[in-house]
């Protein structure tokens, strides 16, 4: 039936309620009107950053008529929805992509060209919203692109950091130096606040069971904090479907505490307020490290509580009975940092549902999904159980239950294995005793995923190897990563993204969201014009980063030359270290040529970019690992062969400071090669690679993560594969404690390049001591083991550079077989064979 229209005159309403117009007057007029009103200025003092921020304003109103209109429709037809929980998303610029995905950045760019101003350069005034470290928040950025895109009711819920991912500077001697990134400075025009929407949250106090026959317990006391919300809008592309990211933020629950203002306590009152506000203060620079922080665990905690209050505040206006809640709702816990909402959720269902707790237990372990992206030890969160009793003691007794119950039967599957008990426990043994939380997320979980073929496979053989006999293997498995191909190639590479709708001869709103379509180039690679206007792109993207390099720092580079790029966290196991001993054997190699060898060298530009963990963070761990080191040596290097008259026309280098997505949507389209070089195994997956690949960038790689998927997908001819292989690595470290031999023996060439490291080539001996020893003894990434194949792959990528034609068909065929690797296929996997959840469109 009809619906009565809920208040004054339908027609009036509807009338002005219109989708907002798209014309060029249209929009030059919502510019203007922004600029005198949000922004209360004039054209005589609008500079760029004021016309971003009208344009931005304008495209807002846009995305808000959708996000509405997309809300509207979720409550009414109340879908089974999804939520996506994830203390990182690194969402990096937004401007370009909403224009992009709402069909109309062309007529913006010549409305803001109409009225003064060129489109690039106001797109470059954003800042990147950097809420995450790496991968693994940037890949929750790209499934929310892709949610979005396929229609696919998804909410994230994450963090309102006031401070995101620190910035870095490099000092003159090669140091790495951090600085906070206020990102939030200059209004953000991508969020809304909704300060009507808050919760909240209690940490300490104590915990009393009734002991009145049911599980129920009481916990009252300790302090409570706010968390209010915060929404950013997420379009699809080419749909109305705008969906939420909503992030929280914490304020202390009233201005003051006023039982302490009241004592006359003024200062103590401040300094409550000033914890409250705390919590959401700052991005923990964490990449594949945990430390026992209590602020961490307080950022957890309070996250996940106010989103699941938020979750089942939503889910009771359906007015479905709490039993149904695993039918409307799944919940993705990205990695184990929203672990905490496993015991939380028992908590509501028993102490304020007044659920038994076997009923309780069915609902989490039907709601929650749980994907584990690395199997490193240093990695796998531990909390310790007194931080836990003292911060949250009501969730330490649910979580001593769940694992009592849980042991109980485990020991009825297999009787008297005491040992399996030990290593399956929740609470990991000493001083102090620590809670497991991949295993708490695991057995609450419906189902457990991991990032690539081969990291689920050693998920299920290694650090789940009990749950799987336990639990049976259907319920572990395997969704290989993606990224959205419109951030991370129309949006970063609009020239290859024209080629590519001409060549197919369809609209890019269509391949852009099916990607396999990417594989009607192949033919192409055969066509002789099609390939000069291949490489003449990429021509263009390499001169577009060298004029970026030029403008930002200052320097002057060779566009003739290969690209060759590694960009990502600075880790050990990433081996950048292997990288520069290779880039400092090829200077010496260079360095003994005669002139005529070195006429038939290809000149090579080698980039790094990353961020290693920051001095005060990585003083805390027990054996400091050495990225800070590896930075200092690749900045020395790069000093010594930039300026060596020799050399410097066939071989030079950069490391780019304060790496981020803006400054890898300018990289990786002009790379010819890039580096996935991890020992084999310790990359979970890799999305960076994916990148590359889509963009017509070659990949040299180890056989680790989704190098493997995207071999088979493009072709092992055209990828550029060495080093040992996963199963080997173990006895090689065995070999390396037990049986070691000296570097000279085992590896002459990386000796070599470790003594003239030694020897002072490239200044400061002793500062490089302590990394070259990790390579000299134990070697835990084995970069002894792998550098001999490492130098033979460099030198096929040569080879392989000088017949370009060829090269470029290698190119066309490789982005023309990345359509498996589009986000869009991530999701819809996600949706179908975990969530349960099917699109929705919005009209
Ligand atoms: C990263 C993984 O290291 C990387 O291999 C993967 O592609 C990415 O997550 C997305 O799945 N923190 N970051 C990661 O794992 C952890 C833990």
């Amino acid at each position: 039936g009809k619906e009565k229209w809920p208040r004054g005159e339908e027609k009036v309403w509807k009338e002005a309620m219109r989708d907002l117009d798209t014309d060029v007057s249209s929009i030059t007029k919502s510019f203007v009107n922004h600029v005198q009103t949000s922004l209360a200025r004039q054209p005589y003092n609008l500079d760029n950053l004021g016309a971003y921020q009208a344009a931005a304003l304008s495209v807002r109103d846009n995305l808000l008529v959708n996000w509405n209109e997309t809300s509207l429709q979720y409550t009414r037809k109340a879908p089974k929805r999804a939520y996506y929980l994830s203390l990182e998303f690194l969402m990096g610029r937004t401007l370009d992509n909403a224009l992009l995905n709402l069909g109309l950045k062309d007529k913006y760019a010549d409305g803001v060209e109409q009225l003064g101003f060129s489109m690039e350069d106001i797109l470059d005034q954003e800042r990147d919203a950097a809420l995450g470290n790496g991968g693994l928040g940037r890949l929750a950025a790209c499934y929310l692109d892709s949610s979005a895109s396929q229609e696919l009711p998804v909410w994230g819920y994450g963090l309102r950091y006031k401070y995101g991912i620190f910035q870095q500077l490099i000092s003159p001697e090669g140091n790495q130096l951090e600085a906070p990134d206020p990102w939030l400075d200059n209004q953000n025009p991508w969020e809304l606040p909704r300060l009507d929407v808050a919760y909240q949250v209690r940490f300490y106090g104590h915990a009393d069971r009734l002991n009145d026959g049911t599980p129920r317990a009481v916990w009252a006391g300790g302090q409570e904090v706010l968390a209010v919300a915060y929404d950013v809008m997420i379009p699809g592309c080419y749909t109305k479907t705008t969906n939420n990211l909503r992030l929280w933020e914490s304020k202390p629950k009233r201005g003051f505490d006023l039982n302490s203002f009241n004592a006359g306590n003024y200062e103590g009152a401040v300094e409550s307020s000033n914890s409250a506000a705390a919590i959401t203060s700052v991005l923990y620079p964490n990449d594949h490290t945990t430390f026992g922080k209590e602020l961490r665990l307080k950022q957890q905690y309070f996250w996940t509580a106010a989103s699941l209050a938020d979750i089942i505040r939503r889910f009771k206006n359906i007015g479905k009975p709490i039993t149904e809640f695993p039918d409307y709702v799944a919940i993705q816990l990205n990695d184990t940092h929203p672990t905490l909402a496993i015991p939380e959720l028992m908590r509501i269902l028993i102490d304020e549902e007044d659920q038994p707790w076997a009923t309780a237990w069915q609902i989490v372990t039907n709601t929650f999904f749980y994907t584990n992206h690395t199997v490193l030890p240093e990695a796998l969160e531990k909390w310790p159980v007194p931080l836990l009793e003292h911060l949250l003691p009501r969730h330490m007794q649910i979580i001593y239950d769940i694992n009592l119950l849980f042991l109980q039967s485990v020991e009825r599957k297999f009787p008297g294995d005491r040992d399996r008990l030990g290593r399956m426990s929740l609470i990991e043994e000493g001083f102090p005793k620590q809670v497991r939380m991949a295993f708490l997320a695991s057995i609450g979980s419906r189902k457990v995923n991991g990032v690539a073929e081969l990291h689920s496979d050693l998920v299920k053989t290694t650090i789940l190897k009990d749950f799987v006999e336990f639990e049976g293997i259907s319920k572990f498995g395997n969704v290989t990563n993606g990224i959205t191909p419109r951030r991370w190639l129309d949006q970063c590479n609009p020239e290859l993204s024209a080629l590519i709708s001409r060549t197919l001869k369809v609209d890019k709103a269509v391949w852009l969201k099916e990607l396999t379509r990417l594989e009607q180039l192949l033919p192409f690679a055969e066509d002789a014009a099609f390939r000069a206007e291949w490489a003449a792109i990429k021509q263009r993207n390499k001169e577009r980063l060298a004029h970026h390099v030029q403008v930002t720092l200052g320097l002057t580079i060779n566009t003739n030359a290969m690209f060759d790029v590694q960009i990502k966290r600075l880790h050990e196991y990433k081996r950048q270290t292997l990288n520069i001993l290779g880039v400092i054997h090829r200077y010496l190699t260079l360095k003994n040529m005669s002139a005529a060898e070195k006429k038939k060298v290809n000149p090579r530009v080698v980039f790094f970019a990353g961020k290693a963990a920051p001095a005060y963070y990585i003083a805390k761990l027990p054996s400091p690992p050495n990225h800070r080191q590896t930075i200092r040596l690749i900045v020395n290097v790069a000093r010594v062969i930039n300026a060596d008259p020799d050399t410097k026309d066939l071989l030079s280098l950069y490391f780019l400071p304060d790496y981020s997505v803006s400054l890898a949507e300018v990289l990786i389209p002009a790379s010819d090669i890039s580096q996935h070089i991890s020992t084999a195994g310790t990359e979970a997956s890799g999305t960076s690679n994916m990148k590359f690949c889509l963009n017509g960038g070659l990949l040299l790689g180890t056989v680790d993560g989704a190098n493997i998927e995207i071999a088979e997908e493009v072709g092992e001819s055209n990828v550029f594969f060495f080093g040992h292989l996963t199963p080997a690595v173990e006895d090689l470290r065995y070999q390396h404690t037990y049986h070691p031999v000296p570097i000279e023996e085992k590896c002459p060439a990386l000796a070599h390049v470790l003594n003239q490291v030694s020897a002072g080539l490239f200044g400061d001996a002793d500062v490089y001591e302590p990394l070259l020893n990790t390579i000299r003894q134990g070697d835990h990434y084995l970069l002894s083991d792998d550098f001999d194949s490492y130098i033979a792959a460099l030198a096929m990528v040569d080879e392989a550079y000088l017949d370009r034609t060829e090269w470029v068909k290698k190119s066309i065929r490789t982005t023309a077989k990345m359509g498996k690797f589009s986000s869009d296929r991530a999701i819809m996997e996600y949706a179908e064979s975990y969530w349960n959840i099917e699109p929705l469109s919005v009209v």
